[in-house]
């Protein structure tokens, strides 16, 4: 590439182009070069300024450089040695070489363990670059030109630090971030040295108590239960101590809680060393019984779920004082967990005890632990990725810690991802990347002191991906040789990494080996004596059964408000600041409202918004959130109002003079797994709030279904989770299509039973506003499913007037008015919208011999209502089941034993709707509109 004088100016020219093209598109360091006016760089390297000047003169009539690259007319530039040129080849190379080490050295680093070769890359070899950088040169090239931040006078001084520091058993992946200032940072942060300091010798000596237990407690379980599975941390026992660190560095920052979701590698050990667990209680739970608190907490009914799966909490010490661990109960379902952590999180950075409600990240931090095959696999990750920096969801930064022991299950890499580490997803949410060899635990703790600083200044995520080995098979029932027998042996030849650090520490002089034996022995011994302690006392009285969950069972709620009450807020709710201007259309939309308080016609969103603000001033906060959730998909909510000229926005309802509770409303990002997860973490943490997702349309929450069966109705069952999760799913016939049509009310009906849940189709305004102010007053918490209707949000007959609030409660049945009992043969039930298709329809009138009740709670199914309501009618030939949905889809198939029970066998029970269909309904408008009407006919017909 040297061209006449002897320059490697094709390389420099090339970039340079490229700046004149773009600035920004050049490395930094060639930015500054090119930028440059210092005069110690022009005094010592003649030759190169000269170049940069032709290269200038070049580029004519492009963007100049910046005007401090005066300087080479300041200075006498004597005619270029050759051996100037030479060099200044070698300096644009070492540039180059530095880059690549920030950038690509973790290519050739040792981060496996195992002692596979890593691959390596050119650009990290000067002998490999154009020009070549031999050992003469390196000696030759200025380390200050590199701008490095290590010790040196020139690259051969610095190279091999920058090898160790990139290439060694911890390396990075900082390059990609978008900020500048966060690149910076980094850099300097692992330049520096600053969080790669040596463990004093108590730390050592703690550091090898801990692994000492961690290894000491798989074993002693293996041993006493041998092929029982507990998903050894075996190969990343490392983990633990890390998390020790992270903990202790986020109460230095000022956390109150760490929230831990994780699956079910290693979740034995940290329940025991990082949450405090008893030896006993895990113990005893190998001993096949269900632990004390368990039992306790719910004597009867309640399924419980396997151990590596339960939530656990504890209190834990630090130097800056307690501290509250948690490990959120999870499912099967890998990295499911990832949202719901990121709601319970944020609920616990959150205070809404006030109308303002606070959000102070740094009183809580989420730590998701994820597989290496789970993390790239599972789509989720991405979208809890997604949330990290939004503003109705962030939590200030999430550690994120792969524990990679680089096979999932039996599947190798290669056939579980596309790209080169498990890790590069986050890259593509400008997330920093610490890799680290889970054999080096002195790396592993620095890895962690890093990226808590990270988290600390900056508040962004950031994922540590710690290189391990899995010692045995997927559970303990597996042999790993079947699938992966090379790597099997290499692990049955590979020492602990207790036994590693051990034979350090006893070569510093740290430990010596006796002690190191002796630490092992007393961890035996302390799990022998747990366990013969926990054998001792079986076959003695458990504690009583106590802290029973209430029931769901009906509760007195008064969910009317006053009058007055009402319309103070109503006029609140309409009211702007002074020069706020309202879109004009809106306006006078809102002031309808006004109107609608005397004359009645209180549409489903005026409703909407007197239940949400009369819960505010009796202290109950809430959250509200889905896809543009803050206008409301179909237009009808517009909580937040946009000034037209300014583009400024204001929530009256977040302003209410007497609120004792902070209201959120955020339209949420295009996702329903995170998001639906996300709302029942913090549902679950802020059990005493109203927390409200709306699906776009209600077809969408299938997204969201692995939460809703994993999570919403199975968390009281399994692990006496309880919630008050509120999901708003617009459903109905209405002639949009198969999806937009149904929120498939049948699968909710299925997921019933041990009154789990509550699952909802109201059909007046009134009514929603009841059962909204019911679900938030309920003592016992239960998530609540509403389908909610979408034609029926305007619609005249649904409204209702101001009495309506003031008096009564939400009805689970409603009966029609206005008809002659006496006369009617047929008793129609019905759920939802239909009902107005019916009473609705031209024919109506004719067939005074038919009367229509509305279902209005589904689940728990009210079959004394019901019942009651049949027994008004004395001349009855039949009841009439009528549904939209097909006959497989809807309420019919769930409810139909509580229908036969309300009716009591006193008349036949009959179905009409549409048949059985494998998609909802009909994709032409006019085909629907047939079947609809088809079905109204059938209805009413004799
Ligand atoms: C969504 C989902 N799919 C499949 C499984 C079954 N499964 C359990 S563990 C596992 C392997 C996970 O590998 P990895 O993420 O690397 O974690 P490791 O078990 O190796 O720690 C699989 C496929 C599951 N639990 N969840």
């Amino acid at each position: 590439m040297n061209d006449v004088d002897g320059l490697n100016s094709g390389y420099a020219r090339a970039i340079f182009e490229e700046y004149l093209e773009n600035p920004d598109a050049v490395p930094a360091e060639w930015r500054a070069l090119f930028e440059s006016g210092d005069s110690d760089l022009v005094a010592e390297h003649p030759g190169l300024i000269r170049l940069l000047e032709s290269l200038r003169a070049d580029g004519n009539g492009h963007r100049a450089p910046v005007a401090t690259v005066e300087a080479p007319a300041r200075v006498e530039a004597p005619a270029p040695e050759p051996a100037d040129d030479t060099l200044l080849g070698a300096v644009a190379a070492a540039m180059a070489l530095v880059k690549a080490h920030r950038t690509h050295g973790h290519l050739a680093a040792r981060l496996d363990p195992l002692g596979s070769e890593p691959v390596g890359d050119p650009s990290l070899e000067p002998m490999m670059l154009q020009p070549q950088v031999t050992p003469e040169l390196q000696a030759r090239v200025p380390a200050k030109l590199l701008r490095v931040q290590l010790p040196g006078e020139t690259l051969a001084d610095v190279l091999p630090r920058l090898k160790q520091i990139y290439c060694g058993t911890i390396a990075y992946e900082i390059e990609h971030i978008s900020d500048h200032e966060e690149r910076v940072w980094l850099r300097h942060a692992i330049e520096s040295g600053r969080y790669r300091t040596k463990l004093t010798d108590d730390e050592k000596k703690r550091l090898l108590a801990r692994l000492t237990e961690v290894e000491g407690f798989e074993q002693y379980l293996r041993r006493a239960f041998l092929g029982q599975k507990q998903f050894s941390v075996e190969g990343l026992d490392t983990m633990i101590p890390m998390l020790d660190e992270t903990i202790e560095l986020a109460a230095e920052a000022g956390a109150h809680q760490v929230v831990i979701g994780m699956a079910h590698r290693g979740r034995l050990n940290v329940l025991a060393h990082v949450i405090g667990r008893p030896y006993e209680s895990i113990l005893r739970e190998f001993e096949g019984e269900r632990t004390i608190e368990a039992v306790a907490a719910d004597p009867e009914g309640g399924s419980g779920d396997v151990k590596y799966h339960l939530n656990a909490e504890g209190r834990r010490g630090t130097t800056a004082g307690q501290i509250s661990v948690r490990v959120a109960a999870n499912p099967s379902h890998l990295e499911a967990v990832d949202p719901v952590v990121e709601g319970l999180t944020r609920a616990g950075q959150t205070d809404r005890s006030t109308r303002d409600g606070v959000h102070e990240p740094n009183v809580g931090l989420a730590v998701l632990i994820h597989g290496d095959a789970a993390f790239p696999g599972q789509g989720v990750v991405a979208e809890t990725l997604n949330l990290q920096g939004l503003h109705g969801y962030t939590t200030g930064g999430t550690l994120h810690l792969i524990s990679n022991n680089q096979i999932g299950f039996t599947t190798d890499p290669e056939q579980g991802r596309s790209t080169r580490y498990s890790s590069d997803l986050a890259k593509g949410f400008d997330v920093p990347i610490i890799h680290v060899n889970a054999d080096d635990p002195e790396a592993a703790i620095s890895a962690i002191r890093l990226a808590m600083a990270f988290r600390r200044r900056f508040g962004h995520d950031v994922v540590v991906d710690l290189v391990g080995y899995r010692r045995h098979g997927h559970n303990e029932g597996d042999e790993p040789a079947y699938t992966q027998p090379l790597m099997a042996a290499r692990i049955a030849n590979q020492p602990t990494v207790r036994e590693q650090f051990a034979a350090r520490l006893a070569e510093e002089g740290v430990v010596s080996e006796e002690e190191a034996k002796a630490l092992s022995e007393q961890e035996q011994t302390r799990l022998r004596e747990a366990h013969e302690r926990l054998k001792a006392s079986f076959g003695q009285p458990r504690a009583p059964a106590s802290d029973r969950l209430p029931s769901a069972a009906d509760v007195n709620v008064v969910t009317a408000v006053p009058e007055e009450r009402l319309r103070a807020l109503d006029e609140e709710l309409r009211a702007t600041p002074e020069g706020f201007v309202v879109n004009p259309k809106l306006a006078r939309q809102l002031e309808r409202r006004a109107g609608a308080m005397d004359a009645g016609g209180i549409d489903w969103g005026h409703a909407e918004a007197l239940a949400l603000s009369s819960l505010l001033v009796e202290g109950i906060p809430i959250r509200l959130t889905g896809q543009d959730t803050e206008r409301g998909t179909f237009g009808h909510r517009h909580l937040v109002l946009h000034d037209p000229e300014t583009g400024e926005t204001y929530a009256p309802i977040k302003h209410l003079a007497e609120a004792t509770a902070a209201f959120e409303v955020h339209n949420s990002p295009l996702s329903e797994f995170a998001a639906v997860g996300f709302e029942y973490g913090y549902s679950v943490a802020a059990n005493e709030a109203l927390v409200l997702w709306e699906a776009q349309f209600g077809d969408f929450v299938n997204g969201a279904q692995v939460v809703v069966d994993q999570f919403l109705v199975s968390g009281l069952s399994k692990w006496q989770q309880t919630s008050r999760l509120t999901l708003l799913l617009p459903h109905g016939y209405e002639g949009n299509g198969p999806e937009h049509s149904s929120a498939r009310l049948e699968r909710f009906l299925q997921l019933a039973a041990q009154e789990n849940v509550r699952i909802v189709n109201a059909t007046t305004a009134a009514q929603f506003f009841h059962l909204l102010r019911r679900q938030a007053l309920d003592p016992s918490a239960r998530p609540l499913i509403v389908m909610t209707p979408k034609g029926l949000l305007r619609l005249k007959e649904a409204t209702s007037t101001l009495r309506d609030f003031t008096e009564g409660s939400f009805r689970p049945v409603l009966e029609e008015s206005g008809v002659d009992r006496e006369r009617v043969r047929r008793l129609v039930l019905c759920s939802g919208k239909v009902y107005y298709d019916i009473v609705g329809h031209a024919d109506r009138p004719d067939h005074p011999e038919v009367a229509v009740a509305r279902i209005e709670q589904l689940y728990p199914f009210p079959v004394s209502a019901a019942a009651d309501v049949v027994s008004r009618y004395p001349a009855l030939d039949e009841v009439v089941w009528a549904q939209e949905e097909p006959q497989n889809m809807g309420a019919y198939r769930a409810i139909r034993h509580r229908l036969e029970e309300a009716v009591a066998g006193r008349v036949p029970l009959h179905y009409v709707g549409r048949p059985w269909r494998a998609s909802p309904s009909e994709g032409y408008p006019t085909a629907h509109l047939r079947e609809q009407d088809r079905i109204v006919r059938d209805v009413l017909a004799a």
